[in-house]
């Protein structure tokens, strides 16, 4: 089963039409990290949920692997200004994780490995807009990249596709993560050219 990228419809667009404002094309993949790359044991890797009310949901790296697996193919644009057009990925898409879980919670914190944080509104993970992905380019994904796994939030900046993600919050009201703290935009639409709060 190969599901492709939702989103966009239609044959893809020409490439200028893909690059949001202000982003230039590059078909490198740099690394940008806020601080050093953990290293994480596949035996001990646990994603837990935490609902607003407190219950907590848990699934291990096996338990991940066993959920129905999707193959995003997606545009990822950094606020550094890089684009990278059609990158592909595999993983398990939010609405999976979600999809038995309680909740009345508006938005979501994403919690890593390392202590990095970053928040966005659950309408913003839902729909097919989201996933927690643990390959790229049919491999294993690098552990500068965020491996064994990485939130990937392709519609937003790529500051919010937290990398060696362990957990998502959901919470009744809005809390701004690491960047988001430090004066970046709480939702970052790149479409928007939501760089900084204020734009
Ligand atoms: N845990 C964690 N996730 C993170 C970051 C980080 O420093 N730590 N940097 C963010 C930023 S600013 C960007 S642009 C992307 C970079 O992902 P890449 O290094 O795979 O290109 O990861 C995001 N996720
Ligand atoms: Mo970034």
């Amino acid at each position: 089963m190969n599901i492709f990228s939702p989103g966009f419809h239609g044959r893809p667009r020409p490439t200028g039409d893909r690059l949001p404002p202000g982003q230039y094309r590059t078909d490198d993949f740099p690394v940008l990290s806020a601080g050093p790359t953990p290293r994480i044991d596949l035996n001990s890797w646990v994603f837990t949920l935490t609902t607003e009310t407190g219950s907590q949901h848990r699934w291990s790296w096996r338990e991940l692997l066993a959920l129905p697996q999707e193959w995003p193919r997606v545009d990822i644009h950094c606020v550094t200004r890089w684009t990278k057009l059609d990158t592909d990925w595999q993983g398990v898409s939010l609405d999976t994780l979600l999809a038995d879980i309680d909740t009345q919670a508006a938005f979501a914190v994403a919690d890593c490995y390392g202590g990095y944080t970053t928040n966005l509104p659950l309408t913003a993970l839902l729909d097919g807009k989201a996933w927690i992905v643990h390959s790229f380019d049919g491999r294993d994904l690098a552990p500068e990249h965020g491996g064994p796994a990485r939130l990937l939030v392709p519609n937003l900046y790529f500051w919010k596709s937290a990398k060696w993600v362990n957990g998502i919050r959901l919470l009744d009201r809005d809390e701004p993560g690491f960047w988001e703290t430090a004066g970046y935009h709480d939702y970052g639409d790149p479409w928007r050219e939501q760089r900084y709060q204020g734009d």
